[in-house]
């Protein structure tokens, strides 16, 4: 019982949204803060197009993969994802370090993860610089806990990524945890927020500070010496950033936000930042991890659903429970119907691997997008989002690994994206003979021309009951199709 609500305590903070503390920034930043925004604007065209990306979980968890001195994380009463296992087992800073000596992933290989991203029809790539671990996965000046100077590997994989993106025509972002980093956060600013009685949003003041063993410095001497340098330094090394991934902001002051804002800004001010920055200072939204908003007409910022693909973000040895193909073409059409942008997760080995069930569905799912892409990248949403007796509620990352994806797509379901003067019908179901578009009845103006993409022009009747199309002969995809109306 215990367990069972630890754990939805964290998929309740997880899905909540994250809140603010008590004060805001000073007027004068507030007005910096908007001119530094709105300078953004090629940045967020860029990411209203893209619409599809990988997200890459990968650090020293990858080494106990969800188990720890034979306990798997289901035995230790908290997060059951595997980047968290230093938290929910409790290991000492000493020891996990010790995990840095054991990795040498020497099987990996940028230039077939980015190859695999583009295969996948994703746009972008986004790797965890330093997640709550606090371990950096580039060569860091400013805090030796990194995988060049600690690890046998000595490779900096951060760089290679950045590389092989550059060379294949990927864009690249970074997340970083600036706000949690229990090797050397000191208690993440806890005494301080009980004693200030301090709204964090959340009911356990304490989520995701290291309260079993903190690091002895102060938290500012960790902003100071840590977490602003190295935010400098990801930003003077890697240049051409599209944005910056910071996660996880209880108990961070609208100052320090502010300051993880500018310093960004200085160096690199094309780079847009999450909401997950903290206090409002946020360029795009994160509606939730592996959760979509019912209703995204009121989300006024650009935003991005964030997925894993089983139910983990690092890699967790024992759950295979992967989307599969139509699943992740699910969430992607139904997020870009709805004007946001999906961020998929592969959390690779300790070896530096994809698992190959995780590799081979995100492959078929770029096969759909090959064909179909035109009704996704580019696109925006139209006035009307789903037609059809399919009816999800993505709850988040718990609500998904407990209750599992169930769902029974039809032929009746189609979901609609708009480019200039065409609409798009997106089916993820094998059509019928027939099919009839409600939704582009004769109200919406007479369509002059109708095709599927990949197949061809094709006849079509509009009425005031909606479009029907015969499906030509033979045509049987198993992910579904896209019918393109032009008027
Ligand atoms: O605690 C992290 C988690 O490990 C993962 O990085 C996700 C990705 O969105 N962010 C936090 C939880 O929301």
């Amino acid at each position: 019982m215990r367990r069972i609500s630890t754990v939805l305590l964290l998929s309740l903070f997880i899905q909540i949204g994250f809140a603010q503390t008590n004060d805001s920034i000073s007027k004068e930043h507030a007005v910096e803060w908007k001119k530094m925004n709105a300078s953004k604007k090629a940045t967020f065209d860029w990411f209203r197009d893209a619409k599809y990306g990988m997200f890459i979980h990968w650090g020293l968890y990858s080494i106990p993969a969800g188990v720890w001195k034979g306990k798997t994380l289901k035995e230790y009463k908290s997060s059951q994802l595997a980047e968290w296992i230093m938290s929910s087992a409790k290991i000492p800073r000493a020891e996990y370090a010790e995990l840095a000596n054991q990795f040498n992933p020497v099987q990996f290989n940028a230039d077939s993860i980015v190859l695999l991203a583009k295969e996948a029809g994703m746009r972008y790539v986004v790797l965890t610089s330093k997640h709550h671990d606090g371990f950096a996965m580039y060569q860091s000046a400013a805090s030796k806990f990194n995988i060049v100077d600690a690890t046998p590997f000595k490779r900096d994989v951060l760089r290679e990524l950045y590389n092989a993106c550059k060379r294949q025509g990927l864009d690249f972002g970074v997340y970083y945890s600036h706000n949690i980093d229990w090797m050397d956060g000191g208690d993440g600013q806890l005494a301080e927020a009980i004693a200030n009685k301090m709204n964090v949003g959340i009911k356990n003041v304490a989520f995701g500070a290291n309260t079993w063993d903190p690091s002895p410095n102060s938290f500012e001497e960790y902003l100071q010496k840590k977490a602003y340098p190295q935010v400098k330094e990801l930003m003077h090394n890697y240049p051409d950033l599209k944005c910056l991934w910071y996660d996880m902001p209880w108990r961070l002051k609208p100052e320090q936000s502010y300051e993880f804002y500018k310093i960004v800004y200085d160096i690199q001010p094309q780079v847009i930042i999450t909401e997950r920055i903290g206090n409002g200072l946020g360029d795009y939204i994160i509606p939730g991890d592996n959760k979509i908003p019912v209703d995204a007409n009121g989300i006024a910022k650009p935003w991005e659903t964030v997925g894993t693909h089983n139910n983990s973000w690092g890699y967790k040895s024992y759950d295979n429970d992967w989307k599969t193909p139509k699943e992740m073409l699910y969430w992607l059409i139904e997020i870009v119907s709805k004007g946001g942008n999906y961020m998929l997760n592969i959390g690779p080995t300790s070896e530096g691997l994809v698992t190959q069930q995780s590799a081979n569905n995100l492959r078929v799912a770029g096969k759909w997008l090959k064909i179909n892409g035109e009704a996704i990248y580019g696109t925006q949403k139209w006035k009307i989002m789903h037609e059809g007796p399919t009816n999800l509620n993505m709850e988040g990352t718990t609500a998904r690994s407990q209750k599992g994806f169930k769902a029974n797509f039809t032929p009746e379901d189609f979901w609609f994206t708009q480019k200039g003067k065409s609409l798009y019908a997106i089916s993820i179901e094998k059509p019928t003979e027939e099919a009839v578009i409600k939704s582009f009845c004769s109200e919406i103006g007479k369509i002059k021309r109708a095709e599927i993409l990949g197949f061809g022009k094709v006849k079509f009747k509009q009425k005031q009951e909606g479009l029907t199309i015969k499906i030509p002969k033979g045509f049987c995809p198993e992910n579904g199709y896209v019918i393109k109306v032009s008027f």
